[in-house]
């Protein structure tokens, strides 16, 4: 029954060349969550997980960067706040774009999708444009201690994160006339506050505004963005390996990043980000801090400590992972980033876990399971009621219950 939910969901959010995470809500392409998208459709159709993936790297900019949104045309203008008369920036290929990035997941979902069906055309050619994403975000962000940098709280994908909090009352706003239309389909209490946007748009008219080139007011490493870093290089070793091409340096800048990241965001059972601007962590109970147990090559004891930061703070034996800590004071169960379970983030964590304790990653995939069959395919569901909320319908929750279930 929730299979054939699930497919649904995926059909009725296909656009011909790519899935919109939500009709309404999102009528465009949206970069990670394609990446998700295609994990799932590689066990419904790998021909439209292929397709998933090339048609967003089809708006590949010149430097190498993935925008975030790729806009489609036939969409009515204003139907999305920022659309392309916000960014006013183009791919080479022609496609309206964003200009900030999203987790890079795609290597990945590329190496998943060649798995459930071989197909070395595929892998060959995407691989350079994947190794190209990858090349833009060594060259554009950076830092002198090896991490990833990002410049917007939308390059994280936890747009309103609390962790966000502290770096974004740096940020001046000047509430320009925009309106949001997120509040059309879903309610206040469950998106950003309308101060979250203000700032959203002033940092992102700024980078717009330096050809898209100078971190503004927001610039910080955040361990969910270089985990994914750190995986899709492991991914592209795998896919050179079957192109007949050196995997080596795609190791080594796992390892590399993987010991970067300990080295500089770990403390005290969890990763954290750290704020350039000021040099200092952002302690919070995110967690984007448990992602990296995504990383095979984390050292055991730290693996060992993020799982017992799971059990004790977000309860992982019995639920679906809460974005924030319940234990922390701005957890809030129903708004956005701030507190609600997410499927993707919860598979994520549920990939870290299956080699290291295959007992914790069977209850959060049943738990998953549990959360869609009582709520369906959500956006975002409250970790203790399972009650759900944002959008219905949403891709990303109906591809990963495919690949769990799988
Ligand atoms: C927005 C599409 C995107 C996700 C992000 C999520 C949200 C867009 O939706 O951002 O308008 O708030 O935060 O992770 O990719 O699903």
């Amino acid at each position: 029954m929730i299979l054939r939910d699930a497919v649904r969901v995926l059909i009725d959010n296909w656009d011909g060349g790519h899935t919109v995470p939500s009709r309404r809500l999102y009528p465009h392409q949206w970069s990670w969550d394609s990446a998700f998208i295609a994990i799932g459709n590689a066990h419904l159709s790998p021909r439209r997980a292929r397709t998933e993936l090339l048609s967003l790297f089809g708006a590949q900019w010149s430097d190498g960067r993935v925008p975030h949104i790729v806009f489609n045309p036939a969409v009515p203008e204003g139907a999305y706040f920022p659309g392309p008369e916000f960014w006013q920036a183009r791919s080479p290929s022609g496609a309206a774009t964003s200009g900030i990035v999203q987790p890079p997941v795609h290597a990945l979902a590329a190496w998943r999708v060649h798995q459930a069906e071989p197909d070395l055309a595929f892998l060959r050619r995407i691989y350079p444009k994947l190794v190209a994403q990858q090349e833009f975000l060594r060259t554009a962000r950076r830092s002198p201690e090896g991490l990833i940098s990002i410049v917007h709280p939308w390059e994280s994908g936890m747009d309103n994160s609390p962790a966000w909090d502290r770096p974004l009352s740096a940020v001046e706003t000047d509430a320009t006339g925009y309106r949001r239309r997120d509040l059309t389909h879903v309610s206040a209490e469950e998106r950003p506050t309308d101060r979250d946007y203000d700032r959203y748009t002033a940092l992102a008219t700024a980078y717009r505004d330096s050809g898209y080139r100078e971190p503004g007011a927001f610039h910080v490493e955040d361990p969910l963005f270089n985990a994914a870093y750190g995986a899709a290089e492991l991914a592209l070793a795998d896919i050179a390996a079957a192109c007949g091409l050196d995997p080596e340096p795609h190791r080594a800048e796992a390892a590399a990043i993987t010991a970067a990241m300990v080295e500089h965001l770990y403390d005290d059972g969890i990763f954290q980000s750290r704020d350039l601007r000021t040099g200092y962590l952002i302690r919070s109970s995110s967690a984007a801090g448990l992602v990296p147990l995504i990383l095979p090559g984390l050292p055991r004891e730290i693996a060992h400590a993020l799982i017992g930061t799971g059990l004790d703070h977000f309860g992982l034996k019995d639920g679906v992972l809460p974005s924030f800590a319940p234990t922390a004071p701005e957890f809030d169960p129903v708004r956005y980033w701030r507190g609600p379970s997410w499927i993707n983030l919860t598979w994520l964590v549920w990939q870290g876990l299956k080699d290291r304790r295959s007992d914790l990653a069977a209850s959060l995939a049943d738990n998953m399971i549990n959360a869609v069959v009582r709520s369906g395919f959500r956006e975002y569901f409250d970790p203790v009621t399972l009650r759900g909320h944002g959008s219905r319908d949403f891709s990303w929750s109906a591809a990963l219950i495919l690949d769990v279930v799988a």
